[in-house]
């Protein structure tokens, strides 16, 4: 049977993607997919969204998007790149999106006759606002899977003023959200940067994407509008880990999130931290890239 998820993320290139391979896998219902302010501009990244989704002929599946003040924006830069996937989706859309992400998720939730797992690979900044909201979704939520935090690998936040490059970007951007969500007592599952940075995106596997069709093509599309240095599957890999559990070994730690300058946002483990999963590369860090580029080819 198909498990209930709902996508909530922020509409980088890798997010959109993401939903796409949610939308495509067998063992995966998607009810909805919420584009929040983070890597993006949300109106127009959800536009893309869901004309790519009417493409493929899966209407069924509801998008939404939410404005949302961050404490530590997203560089203007990488948020413009959405502007790249709509120039390659011209146009008009056939619906547009409306700003109401933060009451899809709280309804989509209570609405569903079984617990739902959902998939965070941006911001916490929607699910904090949805718990606040309706503090009664944390226990219809069965599994929490998060692109979030780095433990041993080093943050990816370079060049912000007053803080020490500590953090992964989802965490960063919104600390104060990242720890409510940590304290929310959630099945979180986090896939954290110490695994992703075994998995960067290359452009002979764009290029491979690329040569197929249907959403692979499309895929390849999105991948191709922004800057390719430094790229990894990060929303893309949670996205495979959120379909298929045991891709990866699992493991538990106690994590806390730092929320005090100048390491806001870093994740650490921590004997009286929040108990969450995490996966590990395990062994095979040296052929993950190979493993995940083939199954992602296939689904
Ligand atoms: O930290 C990874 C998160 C993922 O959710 N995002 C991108 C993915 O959607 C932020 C990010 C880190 N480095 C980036 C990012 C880069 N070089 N370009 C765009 N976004
Ligand atoms: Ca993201």
């Amino acid at each position: 049977m198909a498990k209930p998820v709902i996508h909530d993320q922020d509409g980088h290139a890798d997010d959109l993607v993401a939903t796409l391979l949610l939308a495509a896998h067998p063992a995966v219902d998607l009810k909805a997919a919420i584009v929040n302010s983070g890597d993006c501009l949300p109106e127009v990244s959800a536009q893309v969204l869901q004309e790519v989704l009417l493409q493929l002929g899966l209407p069924e599946v509801v998008v939404a998007y939410q404005i949302h003040s961050l404490p530590h924006p997203f560089p203007a830069a990488w948020q413009a790149e959405s502007l790249n996937y709509r120039r390659d989706f011209a146009g008009s859309p056939v619906h547009s999106p409306t700003a109401t992400g933060t009451q899809l998720l709280v309804e989509t939730i209570l609405e569903s006759p079984e617990p739902v797992t959902l998939l965070v690979t941006g911001p916490c900044t929607n699910l904090a606002a949805a718990l606040d909201a309706a503090p009664q979704i944390a226990r219809k939520l069965e599994r929490v899977v998060l692109m979030a935090g780095s433990l041993a690998a080093g943050g990816n936040v370079h060049d912000q003023p007053g803080h020490d490059g500590s953090a992964e970007w989802n965490l960063y951007c919104d600390p104060p959200a990242a720890a409510f969500c940590l304290a929310a007592g959630l099945p979180l599952e986090l896939v954290t940067l110490d695994v992703t940075n075994h998995v960067p995106m290359t452009p002979p596997f764009l290029q491979r994407l690329a040569e197929r069709s249907g959403a692979c093509a499309i895929a390849a599309r999105l991948l191709g509008g922004v800057e390719q240095q430094n790229y990894y599957f990060w929303d893309t890999l949670a996205a495979l880990l959120t379909c298929e559990p045991d891709f990866l070994p699992r493991q538990g730690v106690q994590v806390r999130i730092r929320t005090d300058a100048p390491a806001e946002g870093r994740t650490e483990c921590a004997d009286d931290g929040f108990p969450v999963t995490i996966f590990a590369a395990g062994d095979e860090d040296r052929t993950l890239k190979v493993r995940v580029e083939e199954r992602f080819i296939k689904i």
